[in-house]
Formats: C-alpha cells, structure tokens, sequence
C-alpha cells in the first residue's frame, strides 16, 4: 500500500437544473442528472469525475442512475486496493467483468487520472501529452426553440461569450417547419455566424435527402449525425451528394466504430466525448484513427458539468487531432455550478483550466444542495 493506492470510490447522484429547457430530438431535459464520482488515495487526494448523459437514457441507452449500479457494484470491487498508476491494468480487468458501459467508464477512469494528476501536484493535461494550447474554440447550441426564443438566444451569446458558432438541436417536429424555423433564423441574424445541425440520428434516409439540400441552401454549414448511428451507407450518400461536411456522432462510440466510418468513407468530422467513448485513452484512440484518415476531429459534450468539462478540455488542449473546435459549453447550461472555480468563455472560446489536476474542486455546500435524496 502506499499513498497512490485507491482507499474507496464514492458516486452520488446529483441532479441540476438547466437555465432553460434543452429540447433534442426525442427527447427535452429540465434538469441534467449527473453522477459525481469520487475517488479518494491512501495519501488524502481525491480525484473527480462525471457520469453524464445529455439529458438521459436516449441518447445511447446508459443513464446517471444506470452508471451508478455499474461503478457501485461491478467497478469498484476490481478498482480499490490498487495503485492509481496501475490506471491501464485496472481499466483491463473492468472490461472483464463490464461489457460495453463506456460512459460509466469514462467517468471512473477520469476520476482515476484526476486523482493521479493531483497527487503528482501537475494538470491533468501532463499525463495526456501536454497542453499545446490554452484555449479552443467553443460553439453555442440552441435547443429546439421557437424563432423569436432563437434570435434573441443567438444575439445574447454573440454578447456574453463573442460566439461565432451556434449549434442548432432538431429533428423533433415536422421537417418542414423545423427546417423553415432554421432558415428563418439564419435570415434574422448576423450574416457573420456559422450554423450546424444536429438530428440526434432522428431522420429516415428519404427525409435526410430531401431535407438536407435545402438546409445547405440555407447556410448551414455541418450536418451532424442526420440519421441512424449503423448504417454508414447512408451517411456516406449524404457526405458525397450534398457537399455539405457531416459530423458523427451517435456512429462513433469507440475506437472500432471509428474505423468502420473511415472504412466506409461516411464522414469528414468525429464527434469526440470522453463520455460515450468510455475516457481518456479511449479518445486518444479514436482521435488517433480519425486523425490517421484525414478526418477532423472535434471535442464534443454530453452535457458534462465543471469536472467533466475540464477533463475534456485538458484532453483537447492535448490531442493536436481536435482541430474543428469544441462544443464543451456543459457549465453554461447549468443553472448554477457546484464548483469552486469557474471555467473561462471569452471571445468565442473557452480557456483550459489550470491545474493541479482538472483545476476543478468541489463546492461541497452546491454538491450537497443538489444530491438526490
Ligand atoms: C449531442 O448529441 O451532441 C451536445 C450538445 C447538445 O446540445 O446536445 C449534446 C448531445
Ligand atoms: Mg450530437
């Protein structure tokens, strides 16, 4: 034993509200659950991370509470009593016992390299590669909203945040007034924005192919993930015949999954979220084949709060294959944070934090305020 060595892991539920609803395609979130995982050395440090999901289980199927039976009773058994540098092997013998739950994993294994980061007193980014960067670009995404909603959500954030990117969810309501909705909104703003879609998965082949073109015509510059996650053949039309770059999302939830779009030539972005990939190593991986093929990659968000966030941060700040920006606006979402610190959106960016570690520490009064009885 020694001061690296795991003593005990804690998850507690926490559940926050949001500054406004956030509709997705199937789905709209009030609140976003989130599993905040502890885990604590021999030496007195504590590292943290989050199980997130945006919104809940429709995005891929796991959900805060089903993370917390993963970690609690399949996760933990095989983590404490071994050294936290021992991180590969341990992440090794989950995946004996743990088929697939990369979001639970993603969220212990971050609190494993946060742990280790700040006991060794350096930032996170230090065992990932180093920062190369201190800060990235960070976009805006709108929620299913009506027009009026839009206009003045988009003009609030060119104010408050300099940003030049919006994000818009849809897929929910009928093509044609989702599409006359964004057209429109596109019309009523600053030339100067760049706009992206994001279908969640949510359109058939036939809807995608007659709707997208007009999107594009509307100025909307990235399609990500307009239809199902499997079927690659799809998304590979839409990339070649509307010219119009196309982010996956859904289709890429690891490394293999990643493979098979560049094998099938389906997109030109990955969407990289050390949530759904299962952590740290998982998107190094992943971000490594998407860089290998010429793809760009892009630090995407399930909705993480501070701690979350900051990991993906010190992970982009450090992997030189995220070059389309991130969308790692997580905290801003959040009615209030439940960290001490406050990460930094000026100008259309985001600033990493420093560390040690993530450079995220707990407010313990919020922490507990939004626990889950
Ligand atoms: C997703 O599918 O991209 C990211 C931002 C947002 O609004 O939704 C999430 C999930
Ligand atoms: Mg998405």
């Amino acid at each position: 034993m020694s001061d690296l060595t795991i003593s005990r892991v804690e998850t507690r539920l926490l559940d926050v509200p949001l500054i406004r609803p956030h509709g997705f395609a199937t789905y709209t979130a009030t609140a976003q659950p989130i599993l905040l995982i502890s885990v604590h050395l021999e030496g007195g440090v504590v590292g943290y991370g989050e199980g997130v999901v945006p919104g809940g289980a429709w995005w891929g199927g796991e959900a805060a509470e089903t993370m917390k039976i993963i970690i609690d009773r399949e996760l933990t058994p095989v983590t404490v009593g071994k050294e936290v540098t021992a991180l590969t092997g341990i992440v090794k013998d989950w995946n004996r016992s743990v088929a697939n739950m990369r979001f639970a994993k993603a969220g212990l294994e971050i609190a494993m390299y946060d742990a280790w980061a700040r006991a060794l007193d350096v930032p996170l980014a230090h065992l990932l590669g180093g920062k190369f960067r201190d800060e990235l670009d960070c976009v805006w995404a709108l929620g299913v909203l009506p027009l009026d909603e839009a206009i003045s959500e988009v003009n609030e954030r060119i104010e408050t945040m300099g940003t030049r990117s919006f994000k818009l969810k849809m897929g929910s309501g009928d093509p044609r007034v989702d599409t006359r909705r964004i057209s429109e909104l596109i019309a009523n703003t600053s030339d100067e924005l760049s706009y992206r879609i994001d279908i969640n998965a949510r359109w058939d082949r036939l809807t995608a192919l007659t709707w997208l073109p007009k999107l594009a015509e509307a100025g909307i510059e990235l399609f990500e993930q307009p239809t199902p996650a499997d079927d690659l053949d799809t998304l590979r039309e839409i990339t070649t015949r509307i010219g119009v770059p196309v982010m996956v999302d859904e289709s890429v939830c690891s490394p293999a999954d990643a493979l098979n779009v560049v094998r099938k030539q389906a997109a030109d972005v990955v969407a990289i979220k050390t949530t759904k990939l299962g952590g740290l190593e998982e998107s190094k991986k992943t971000a490594a084949i998407a860089e290998a093929a010429g793809l760009a990659c892009h630090g995407a968000t399930s909705l993480e709060g501070p701690f979350g966030t900051a990991a993906s941060l010190h992970f982009a700040a450090s992997t030189p294959a995220v070059t389309y920006g991130t969308e790692l606006f997580g905290p801003l979402l959040l009615k209030e944070s439940y960290a001490q610190e406050e990460i930094v959106y000026r100008d259309g960016k985001v600033v990493v934090p420093e560390g040690p570690g993530s450079g995220m520490n707990p407010d313990w009064d919020k922490i507990n305020h939004f626990t889950r009885e």
